[in-house]
């Protein structure tokens, strides 16, 4: 298989290219999503939506969802853009609750107010509550232009759903503030992140092979590859915030503020960095035993770990 996007090079400037115009891309998607939030929505609401998802980052997430799509079709279409604009949705709610003063209580995030700081606390707890039900009819519409048959829509919607949930995101969640003050053991600290970040982070992979109609190795391959970057993520995630300013990350370092058990306090920074290295390593390994050759999946991989914010 044969990505569609930078399949000539895969080199700092390719990438640099790549994302900025893979970025343009999804944030056009992401202003169609919230431009067609229901109108039933009370304005205050509706307006820190908007603040939550159009607040700019790195947009990883439907990034990697277009990547494995082309990886696996060829053909990323605009349709392909609002599937993994659901991807992002998610993520948005997911840190405007994280950023209320009952959970991170942070006031900074992406170098600007967070959204409760800008549209208070109610409005932000409402806004992010109707995204999580935004994101699948999202996600459901995307894969009717897509043309998908209707057991892959449903197995596109799962994998967003179940990453999401209990099992994802909102259980690794739980588990990230029941361990606040305590130390974690390396096998908790992996289940927490591989729930936490890595759950989206390959459900992007994933959502994007299935809605190509990718056969099951290389789903697998793929799903094999965001858990890897997803560990290689979230180490590095722990590494910038010991060592970057508030400055160059946007937001407020918080680990030890919130007494939390890192990669970086479990294994000093050395360690954390090569083991970071490592699963990138892996991401790519995973590529190569599914037989997809995606260069800017491997320039991704790079990227995840050589990210500075
Ligand atoms: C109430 C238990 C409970 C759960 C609600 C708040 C929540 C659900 C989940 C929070 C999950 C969370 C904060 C995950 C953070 C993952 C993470 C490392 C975010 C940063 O991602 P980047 O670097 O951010 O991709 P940008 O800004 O680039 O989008």
């Amino acid at each position: 298989m044969t990505a569609l996007i930078g399949a000539d090079s895969a080199g700092t400037d390719s990438l640099e290219c790549y994302l900025e115009t893979e970025r343009e891309r999804v944030e056009a998607a992401l202003l169609r999503a919230v431009d067609g939030l229901p109108r039933s929505l009370p304005a205050d609401v509706a307006a820190a939506a908007r603040h939550g998802v159009m607040g700019g980052g790195k947009r990883l997430r439907p990034v990697l969802c277009v990547a494995a799509y082309g990886a696996c079709s060829g053909a990323p279409s605009t349709a392909a853009y609002d599937l993994a604009a659901s991807l992002e949705l998610i993520h948005a709610y997911s840190l405007m609750h994280d950023d209320l003063p009952c959970m991170d209580d942070a006031d900074l995030r992406r170098g600007r107010a967070t959204t409760h700081r800008e549209h208070g606390e109610e409005a932000t707890m409402r806004a992010g509550a109707a995204l999580i039900p935004a994101a699948a009819l999202q996600a459901l519409r995307a894969c009717g232009s897509l043309g998908c048959a209707r057991e892959t829509t449903s197995a596109v919607i799962g994998v967003l759903l179940r990453a999401a949930g209990a099992g994802g995101m909102v259980g690794g969640q739980w588990v990230d503030l029941e361990g606040e003050g305590v130390s974690l053991a390396a096998a908790e600290l992996d289940d927490l992140h591989r729930r936490k970040t890595g759950a989206l982070l390959a459900a992007s992979l994933e959502m994007g092979a299935l809605a190509a109609g990718a056969p099951a190795a290389a789903v697998e391959a793929l799903r094999a590859y965001g858990r890897a970057i997803g560990l290689a993520f979230q180490i590095v995630d722990d590494v910038l915030d010991a060592t970057q300013s508030a400055d160059t990350l946007g937001k407020n370092p918080s680990d030890e503020v919130h007494g939390k058990s890192t990669y970086v306090s479990l294994y000093g920074l050395e360690e954390a960095r090569r083991r970071a290295l490592d699963q990138s390593t892996r991401a790519v390994a995973a590529l190569d035993e599914g037989a997809i050759e995606a260069p800017m999946l491997v320039a991704l991989a790079r990227f995840v770990v050589e990210r500075e914010r």
